[in-house]
């Protein structure tokens, strides 16, 4: 039986990590749980397999580590997540991390002048805790310690999360042991969006990754009897949560670039005969600049306002996340763009609605993204879907871009061109 190619390994590999889910029948794999640790068994194994060394850190992100020439051989990072969405596809994030372990395979005929490590983080989504990008954050060395302090739906902690799945919350500061020999960060992702799709382009350079901030809203008015209480005298939250959130999309509407999602709420009592006495929702706000992503958000922040006064309840807007926009490095792209060239493939730059893990990263040192098609566009939904052959493409471009880097190129101090 022929080996299957590397690309086909890849895709094999995908369908394996699918399985490794929460839910039967669809992919659910929130951080910390035990479809994580089935998950990082799995890819740990796989990274074994290439000749990695690997351990899990101390904030639950799955280290592959290929060594260089030296001990203190400057370090290219290569990450994404392995943590999904509730009812997900299986390409975002993971098609980054099963890649960069055949990428690594193929880099250990290669002489590099550096070491690689493969980060898997496991808290890319943040859906399982109001807060996102901790392992990331914690490779850049800045984890917040008060994020252990968040709770889950289940008013379980981060820090006790981290405390059952074996892991030493404190340990979190020493995190970034080799980090700081990093030179570069290269994430491969899968686009989440239609552009490559509709210019049929296999592959793109990221350009910039939007800003982000999530809120935590909570309305509070009065439970009543749905049948005695008159109109005139209601203190209904879920009304006012609605009137609330047409307002949000009417102002993201009104404002090119600018995205505003509200995807999750909860409604109290929850009874069909009774005025719903409080409603929590999210708010999920993002935008290319930042500057406009907060002029969004100073007009959202009005509109709850108005309508709390109008319709008599208390309101309570809690932000419980921030990722200011990324840039990715000039150098990175140029190197990026010149490996697809060299493959004989179109170049396409383009910016990034989604947000990733090198948001995070780009605190430590200089980010770049290869962008994969996908079909549709389509993303954090089972019908994600991606090309064998453009996954092989994007294993060659980056083969390519490994053997073009020259880390002090991207020494401190030594500008991006
Ligand atoms: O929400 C995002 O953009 C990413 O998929 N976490
Ligand atoms: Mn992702
Ligand atoms: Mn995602």
């Amino acid at each position: 039986m022929p080996r299957p190619s590397d690309a086909a390994e890849i895709m094999q590999r995908l369908g394996e990590l699918a399985a490794c889910t929460e839910t039967r029948g669809e992919i659910t794999r929130l951080f910390l749980t035990p479809a994580h640790a089935q998950a990082i068994s799995l890819v740990c194994g796989w990274m074994q397999q290439a000749g990695l060394s690997t351990r899990l850190d101390a904030s639950g992100t799955l280290v592959g580590i290929l060594p260089g020439p030296s001990q203190d051989a400057p370090v290219l990072l290569i990450g994404s997540h392995i943590d999904t969405v509730r009812n997900a596809g299986r390409y975002d994030g993971c098609l980054g991390i099963i890649t960069a372990i055949t990428l690594a395979a193929r880099a250990r005929t290669l002489s590099l002048p550096y070491a690689i490590e493969i980060r898997a983080f496991g808290d890319e989504e943040g859906v399982r805790f109001p807060v996102t990008l901790t392992g990331a954050h914690a490779t850049a060395g800045n984890f917040n310690q008060t994020w252990l302090a968040a709770r889950d739906h289940n008013d379980i902690t981060l820090a006790t999360a981290l405390a059952n799945f074996g892991l030493n919350p404190q340990a979190l500061a020493e995190n970034t042991c080799a980090a700081h020999r990093a030179f570069a960060y290269l994430e491969i992702h899968i686009e989440q969006g239609p552009v490559l799709e509709a210019a049929n382009i296999p592959l793109g350079v990221v350009t910039a990754i939007s800003g982000a901030a999530r809120f935590e809203v909570t309305v509070t008015g009065r439970a009543g009897h749905a049948g005695t209480v008159p109109m005139s005298q209601r203190q209904d939250a879920l009304a006012a949560a609605a009137a609330m959130i047409l307002a949000i999309r009417d102002i993201a509407r009104a404002r090119p670039n600018v995205v505003a999602t509200v995807g999750r709420l909860t409604v109290a009592p929850d009874a069909t005969n009774v005025i719903p006495g409080t409603c929590q929702f999210t708010i999920d706000l993002r935008a290319p600049e930042d500057a406009l992503r907060h002029q969004a958000e100073h007009a959202i922040t009005a509109a709850l306002h108005a309508v709390a006064h109008a319709d008599n309840v208390a309101l309570a807007l809690r932000q419980t996340h921030e990722a200011a926009a990324v840039t990715c490095d000039p150098r990175l792209q140029t190197i990026l763009a010149a490996a697809i060239e060299k493959s004989g493939l179109p170049i396409r730059h383009l910016p990034s609605g989604a947000g990733h893990d090198a948001m995070a990263i780009a605190s430590l040192c200089p980010v770049g993204m290869l962008f994969v098609r996908c079909a549709g566009g389509i993303s954090h939904h089972p019908d994600e879907s991606v090309m064998e052959s453009d996954v092989e493409a994007a294993l060659h471009v980056m083969t390519q871009t490994l053997q073009s880097l020259t880390p002090t190129d991207f020494a401190p101090g030594n500008p991006p061109a």
